[in-house]
């Protein structure tokens, strides 16, 4: 595992843990020193077992190649669990993921609920490998196993009312440790727009590396949208429901001048707290950050919109 400094990135937890310590007024500039100078960084470690897959030949449009398997598994943000990225994969190790519904409803014609294996029986899923590229400044190439969200969207039939995509996480403190910590408000919710729930490229994973969804990444299915940064991302769906008002998302919740609705990588707005110019690409080092992410395809959704004020 490559070695890199706590000072590359920017945790978003350390921030945050300290504001709740921090109840004066003088939070806001105390927070943000200790966040900057504080350091944070827990190094994936845990020896892989067994044949972990090779990312070899695997490689974005950009060619950029495939994070390992080790990366993409010891590396997570899952705050349901833990705040520390090297922990989530042990906690989450026994997280129960059989039997699962997604209950999909809301402004449909035809509302569903789905069993896990259904879905993964109805959609044929197909390998895309996307960046994901983290709010706090790091990003990791991962090869998804999923299918578009518009394909289960065509079957529940939004209405001409629907503006909006609600998406729910899994709310079982029991089982998720992390839940039981009350700063953040659960259940995980986030939202898209529908034109951007029906872009081609926003998918439902359901597994990397050509396996079934470790629990670390968001078993046993979460959204992907590679032109926004990585929280947009939300893990173990359990519910989606199209809306007529933008939905509120839990980091929307804790922090609204931070962390957007719209989301969408963006080098020329930076974080309240640090620059978004630059990434550290995990195993690889510091590059310059891609507008969308790299995926321009997506711009002309956002036409006549000023991505500064909708960040
Ligand atoms: N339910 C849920 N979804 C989540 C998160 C989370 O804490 N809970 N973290 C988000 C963040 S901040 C990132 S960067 C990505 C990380 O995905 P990965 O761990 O599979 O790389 O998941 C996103 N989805
Ligand atoms: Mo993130």
């Amino acid at each position: 595992m490559e070695n890199f400094k706590s000072s590359d990135i920017t945790p978003e937890h350390v921030y945050f843990n300290r504001r709740r310590f921090l109840k004066g007024a003088f939070w806001t500039t105390t927070a943000a020193v200790l966040a900057a100078c504080t350091p944070r960084f827990s190094t994936p470690g845990a020896a892989s077992s067994g044949a972990a897959p090779s990312a070899a030949g695997l490689k974005d449009e950009l060619s950029d190649p495939a994070n390992s398997y080790q990366d993409i598994t010891n590396y997570n943000n899952y705050y349901e669990f833990t705040t520390d990225k090297a922990g989530v994969a042990p906690l989450s190790q026994n997280f129960i993921t059989s039997p699962w519904q997604v209950k999909v409803g809301g402004l449909v014609n035809n509302p569903k609920t789905y069993d896990i294996d259904d879905i993964r029986k109805k959609f044929t899923q197909e390998e895309r490998i996307y960046r994901l590229r983290c709010v706090e400044g790091w990003s990791l190439v991962i090869p998804w196993e999923g299918f578009a969200l518009n394909k289960l969207l065509a079957e529940v039939q939004p209405t001409s009312d629907a503006r909006y995509v609600r998406f729910e996480s899994v709310y079982d403190p029991r089982q998720m440790p992390g839940q039981n910590d009350t700063f953040f408000q659960w259940p995980y919710v986030e939202g898209l727009r529908v034109d951007e729930a029906m872009n081609d490229l926003t998918l439902l994973a359901t597994g990397l590396y050509g396996k079934t969804l470790p629990n670390q990444d968001g078993a046993p299915v979460r959204l992907v949208v590679p032109w926004k940064y990585g929280f947009k991302n939300i893990k173990a769906i359990v519910k989606i429901d199209l809306v007529k008002e933008m939905p509120v998302s839990l980091w929307m919740l804790a922090a609204r001048n931070e962390y957007g609705f719209y989301a969408n990588v963006n080098p020329e707005v930076p974080h309240p707290r640090w620059s978004q110019s630059t990434e550290l690409r995990i195993g690889s080092g510091r590059r310059p950050t891609l507008k969308f992410n790299g995926y321009s395809q997506v711009s002309s959704l956002y036409d006549g919109m000023d991505l500064k004020q909708n960040f």
